[in-house]
């Protein structure tokens, strides 16, 4: 091999590993859900009262596992759904909460999962009716929770019935659905809350525990209070 040939592939080989070292940082490393905003974002934004809307679907079709079921949120901003479970909000301030339950239900492994808490009064209104507990074992009716441990927060989300043909498509925007609506207060302290769905919707998994249920942007992740 002549000298400037031996240069010309030392330089390729160089950047291949230079491009591949790239690439793992920032898909896998920086490459994340994004974080959704919710509030004015101008400091101090304390006492406020934001509206933070989600949605869960049967799929996650714009992820590479498209069947795994997922929650997405949407920008107050853009008004799209993202697909990401990060968000934050400001400290000390009412939340006001919309779910849109699009998925089928699933019975809730252990009923106190069932027991609304950490909402103001107590209470889930879904589908215009006020409700402190939903029995998934008396009737299928929970297709996931919003359950956040670190302010004894708990809602089930109430599922559309048995019969009904699910949204097909993610981010779902038609199809039958439940509407759930409940507020809560967000810490005085900044911070980050973790939260999860408490039924066992990793299809295919082992307890149905993992897959979705462990991955940020499907069903679990965190809300950062912020100042
Ligand atoms: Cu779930």
């Amino acid at each position: 091999m002549s000298l400037p040939l031996r240069i010309v592939t030392l330089v390729v080989a160089f950047l291949a590993v230079v491009a591949l070292a790239l690439f793992v940082i920032l898909h896998y490393l920086l490459g994340g859900p994004p974080r959704v905003a919710f509030g004015s974002g101008v400091a101090p934004d304390t006492g406020a009262t934001v509206h933070v809307m989600l949605q869960e679907d049967p799929q996650n079709t714009v992820s590479t596992h498209p069947d795994w079921v997922s929650y997405f949120i949407q920008d107050p901003k853009t008004g799209k759904w993202v697909h990401t479970t990060l968000f934050s909000v400001p400290a000390g301030s009412k939340i006001d909460v919309t779910v849109l339950g699009y998925d089928g239900c699933t019975p809730l492994r252990n009923p106190f999962w069932g027991k609304i808490t950490g909402t103001i009064g107590d209470v889930s209104v879904i589908d215009g009716k006020p409700m402190s507990v939903l029995n998934s074992w008396s009737g299928c009716n929970v297709a996931h929770t919003f359950s956040m441990p670190g302010i004894g927060l708990n809602v089930p989300i109430g599922s559309p019935p048995l019969t009904a043909t699910l949204c097909g498509t993610s981010p779902c925007t038609s199809g039958p659905h439940t509407v759930n609506q409940f507020s809560f207060y967000s810490p005085r302290t900044p911070g980050q809350y973790f939260w999860q769905c408490r039924i066992p919707c990793g299809g295919g998994f082992i307890d149905g525990f993992g897959g979705p249920m462990q991955t940020i942007g499907f069903m679990t992740g965190n809300m950062d209070v912020v100042n």
